[in-house]
């Protein structure tokens, strides 16, 4: 498979959804913002034309696959081959499909002005788009272990974990306890909280949002959404998607040795540089 070379930086896309709102509300305000999210790296969005401010806007809401930096079998045993391959081609992709699928039929509402219709549109964005944005980054997260996977942080993310968990140990066990306590679908996430410069672990469930990313990006800043989560305002440095697709092929029902063994493949790098990047 191709490697990916033209990775999204950390800092591009959270600097456009922590502080890039544009002054938008509902749907247009996603839109609006999914499009400059792939503009801006993830997947290798294509544009056909762009808004203009007072012309008739016509995007092409085109978002693609991001290929990841290493090939499917290099995170094994961690990881099955078979798993990564299939949840980059067709979770994933579907994700992808099913948002550029929205984000069109929300363009086609908004020219109708069909209110009803941009409200409903909602949940399959941001299913689906939370479910690209989570993804990408997650691939980020995970390396091979001749690539440094598995290696634990250095500076001051090390220096962070030991002030606020006690040990990278302590950290490892406080997210996979909170993984395999968390029932159905969804992620575990190792945060950032701004204001504080504080981390935090959360986790969240996938029925609204395929995982943590726009609670934890505080979404409902642009979308106007009801959210407890939002309220914490952190941001994503590593996300573990736990949901069954993750690991079933490999591990069964036992979650708990998935979650024992991804420690080995995490990039620990990349999430160094999405915290420094936030500090
Ligand atoms: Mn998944």
């Amino acid at each position: 498979m191709t490697r990916h070379l033209a990775g999204s930086r950390p800092s591009d896309i959270l600097g456009f959804f922590c502080f890039g709102g544009s002054i938008l509300s509902g749907g247009v305000a996603m839109a609006s913002a999914m499009t400059r999210l792939g503009r801006r790296g993830i997947g290798s969005a294509r544009w056909s034309s762009m808004a203009v401010a007072g012309q008739q806007s016509r995007a092409s809401h085109s978002f693609t696959l991001p290929d990841l930096d290493y090939d499917y079998g290099e995170l094994e045993p961690a990881i099955s081959g078979e798993i990564m391959k299939l949840h980059h081609t067709k979770h994933h992709q579907t994700y992808i499909t099913n948002f550029v699928k929205a984000l069109e039929q929300l363009e086609q509402a908004e020219k109708d002005g069909n209110a009803e219709a941009i409200v409903k549109l909602q949940g399959a964005i941001n299913f689906n788009g939370g479910g690209h944005v989570n993804h990408s980054i997650f691939w980020k997260n995970l390396a091979p272990s001749k690539s440094g996977g598995g290696e634990p942080p250095e500076g001051k993310l090390a220096s962070a974990i030991k002030d606020e968990f006690g040990s990278l140990e302590k950290l490892i066990a406080k997210m996979n306890a909170d993984g395999a306590a968390l029932q159905g679908s969804g992620w575990v996430w190792l945060g950032l909280n701004k204001d504080l410069k504080q981390l935090a672990v959360q986790t969240t469930a996938n029925q609204v949002y395929d995982g943590a990313l726009f609670p934890v990006l505080d979404f409902s800043k642009l979308l106007k959404l009801q959210d407890p989560l939002a309220s914490k305002g952190l941001v994503p440095l590593l996300g573990i998607d736990v949901w069954e697709h993750a690991y079933y092929l490999q591990y069964k029902n036992v979650k708990p040795d998935y979650l024992k063994n991804i420690w080995k493949v995490i990039n620990w790098s990349d999430v160094s540089s999405r915290y420094e990047a936030n500090l």
